[in-house]
């Protein structure tokens, strides 16, 4: 199996207290700590991950939540089409439609074990359908917040993740 590539942390990343919200276009925001989160049936997946900077890691194994289960307990509102994913990485944001977002993972466990911050943890959002871009894995994930537009200037996530790699 090879390994996810080790990229380095950025300073504002700190696990700590970290708290997960679910905004925007809901019924019933929630702010979710480690043990919240906990609280709902977690669900393992199998994947491949690879980045366009031309690497890939076989076989990963995330468990987490699905965040449906999280939508559902939020609540949608009419309207909701959209979500965008932040990040404690200053800025990074990623846009999703919500179906896509729905059927995503938010991985707290990476291979058996609990995810390290080196790899997003405390909780990494990671898309079901695979094959797709790399920076739609969001490390560090903190807010999702539901819109009912289609996110375009708040998309960061692309732009930072290739400032980045090149
Ligand atoms: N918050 C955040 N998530 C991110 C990135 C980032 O810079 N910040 N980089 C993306 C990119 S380009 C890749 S390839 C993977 C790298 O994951 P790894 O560090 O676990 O190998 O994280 C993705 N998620
Ligand atoms: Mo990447």
């Amino acid at each position: 199996m090879a390994d996810l590539a080790s990229h380095d942390v950025p300073d504002e990343v700190d696990p700590t207290d970290w708290r997960l919200g679910v905004t925007g276009a809901v019924r019933t925001p929630l702010e979710l700590t480690a043990s919240d989160l906990s609280s709902f049936e977690a669900e393992t997946f199998v994947g491949d991950f690879a980045c366009e900077e031309g690497w890939v890691a076989e076989g990963l194994e995330w468990r987490g939540v699905r965040v449906r289960r999280l939508l559902d307990r939020a609540g949608l509102a009419d309207g909701a089409e959209y979500g965008l994913v932040w990040s404690m990485d200053d800025g990074y944001a990623c846009a999703f439609s919500l179906d896509r977002l729905a059927a995503s993972v938010l991985a707290v466990e990476l291979d058996g074990d609990p995810l390290g911050v080196e790899h997003g943890g405390p909780a990494r959002l990671v898309p079901t359908d695979g094959g797709r871009d790399c920076w739609e894995s969001v490390k560090w994930a903190t807010e999702i917040e539901i819109r009912e537009e289609r996110p375009s200037e708040d998309d960061t996530a692309q732009e930072i993740a290739l400032s980045r790699i090149e």
